[in-house]
C-alpha cells in the first residue's frame, strides 16, 4: 500500500529529520492550562493567563537552550503569545532553528465498557485547525494516547481504537502541512515486570504501524514518542542498562526503519533517571536505524519549576538550571552523559511518579 504523497511531502520529510538531528531533542511544553494548574499549584502561582506566558518565556528565553532543542511544542495559546518585548514565541524560536510544534488532541474519554482505559478525543475540525497552525508558524503536532498495563488490559479495543485515532491524526497532520508526532504512552502503573511492559510495547506498536500503513501515512514525515519499556512503578527498579536493552529491543522489532526519530515521553522518571536511561539507549551497541532522543514534558521543567517559584529574583536561577537538564539530555542523545553530571543536584534525581496520574 503506498504512502501519501500529497503537496507537503518533502517539506514533512524534511521537517522531521532535522527535528530528529542527534544532540537536540523537544522541550514539551504543551501542557493544557488545566494541566499547568496543577504544576502551579504545587508551587504557589496563579493559574491565570500572564503567569503561563511568564514561565514560557523563562523556558524559551533561558541563554543556550536553543541550541540543544530542535522542538518545542506549545498549547495553543502558547502559539499566539509573545515575550514581554512584543515577539510571538512562534518566531522566536523559529529565528532561533526551533521548530514550533503544536499540541492537537483534546484529552483523553473513557472507553465504554472497559476497566478506566480510553481514547482520545480532539477529531472535530482536525484538519481546519492544523491549516491555521500551520499559518500561525507551527510544523509538527502532538496526538497522545493512553494505554494501561492490568490483568486484562490493555484490552484489543483499546489497543485497536487508539491504534486507529493515532493513524487517522496523523494523515490529517500530513495532508495539512504538519509533521505527526505520533504518542502511544503506556503507563507505568502497575506491579508488572519488565518483560510484561515490553510485551505490551511491542504489541501496541505493532498495530500502531499497521495503523499507520492503513490510512497512508508517509513514515519518514512522522516522529513517534514512546514510553520507556520500564517495570510496573510498584515493582523493584532495575539499571538503566536493563531499560535501554529492553526498549531498543521493542522498538527494532516494531519500528520501521522509514522513521527518522524517537523522542521518548518521560512518564513520571525523575529527571536524572529519564537522562541516564537514554544515555543508556545510545550507548547500546546494537543498530538503531532512528536518532533515539528526548519529548519531555516533566523531566526537563520540574527543579526549574520549583526554583522559579513564580518570582522574578528566581528566573536567572531556574533559567541556569532548565539549561543543564537540557545539557544533560543533549548529551545523552549521543551517548556522552556523565551519571551525576550536569544538573544532577538533588531535585533532578526525585521520583516525579504519582499513582494514577491524571493530566
Ligand atoms: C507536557 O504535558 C503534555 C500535555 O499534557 P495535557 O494536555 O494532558 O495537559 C503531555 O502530553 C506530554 O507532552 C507527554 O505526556 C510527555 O510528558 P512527560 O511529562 O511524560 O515527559
Amino acid at each position: 500500500m503506498s504512502a501519501f504523497v500529497g503537496k507537503y511531502a518533502d517539506e514533512l520529510i524534511k521537517t522531521a529529520k532535522y527535528i530528529a538531528t542527534p544532540g537536540k531533542g523537544i522541550l514539551a511544553a504543551d501542557e493544557s492550562t488545566g494541566t499547568i494548574g496543577k504544576r502551579f499549584a504545587s508551587i504557589n502561582v496563579e493559574n491565570i493567563e500572564s503567569n503561563r506566558q511568564t514561565l514560557r518565556e523563562l523556558l524559551f528565553t533561558s541563554p543556550g537552550v536553543l541550541t540543544l532543542l530542535s522542538g518545542v511544542i506549545l498549547f495553543e495559546e502558547t502559539l499566539y503569545q509573545k515575550t514581554s518585548e512584543g515577539k510571538l514565541f512562534a518566531e522566536l524560536l523559529q529565528e532561533n532553528g526551533v521548530v514550533p510544534g503544536i499540541k492537537v488532541d483534546k484529552g483523553v474519554v473513557d472507553l465504554a465498557g472497559t476497566n478506566g482505559e480510553t481514547t482520545t478525543q480532539g477529531f472535530d475540525n482536525l484538519g481546519a485547525r492544523c491549516q491555521e497552525y500551520y499559518k500561525a508558524g507551527a510544523r509538527f503536532a502532538k496526538w497522545r494516547a493512553v494505554l494501561k498495563i492490568g490483568p486484562t488490559e490493555p484490552s484489543e479495543l483499546s489497543i485497536q481504537q487508539n491504534a486507529q485515532g493515532l493513524a487517522r491524526y496523523a494523515i490529517i497532520c500530513q495532508e495539512n502541512g504538519l509533521v505527526p508526532i505520533v504518542e502511544p504512552e503506556i503507563l507505568t502503573d502497575g506491579n508488572h515486570d519488565i518483560k510484561k511492559c515490553a510485551a505490551v510495547t511491542e504489541t501496541v506498536l505493532a498495530a500502531v504501524y499497521k495503523a499507520l500503513n492503513d490510512q497512508h501515512v508517509l513514515l519518514e514525515g512522522t516522529l513517534l514518542k514512546p514510553n520507556m519499556v520500564t517495570p510496573g512503578s510498584d515493582s523493584p527498579k532495575v539499571a538503566a542498562e536493563v531499560i535501554a536493552e529492553h526498549t531498543v529491543t521493542a522498538l527494532r522489532r516494531t519500528v520501521p526503519p522509514a522513521v527518522p526519530g524517537i523522542v521518548f515521553l518521560s512518564g513520571g522518571q525523575s529527571e536524572e533517571e529519564a537522562t541516564l536511561n537514554l544515555n543508556a539507549m545510545n550507548k547500546l551497541d546494537v543498530l538503531k536505524p532512528w536518532t533515539l532522543s528526548f519529548s519531555f514534558g516533566r523531566a526537563l521543567q520540574k527543579s526549574t519549576l520549583q526554583i522559579w517559584g513564580g518570582k522574578k529574583e528566581n528566573v536567572s536561577k531556574a533559567q541556569e538550571v532548565f539549561l543543564a537538564r537540557c545539557k544533560a539530555n543533549s548529551e545523552a542523545t549521543l551517548g556522552k552523559y556523565v551519571a551525576g553530571g550536569s544538573g544532577a543536584d538533588g531535585a533532578a534525581s526525585e521520583s516525579l511518579y504519582e499513582k494514577g496520574y491524571k493530566y
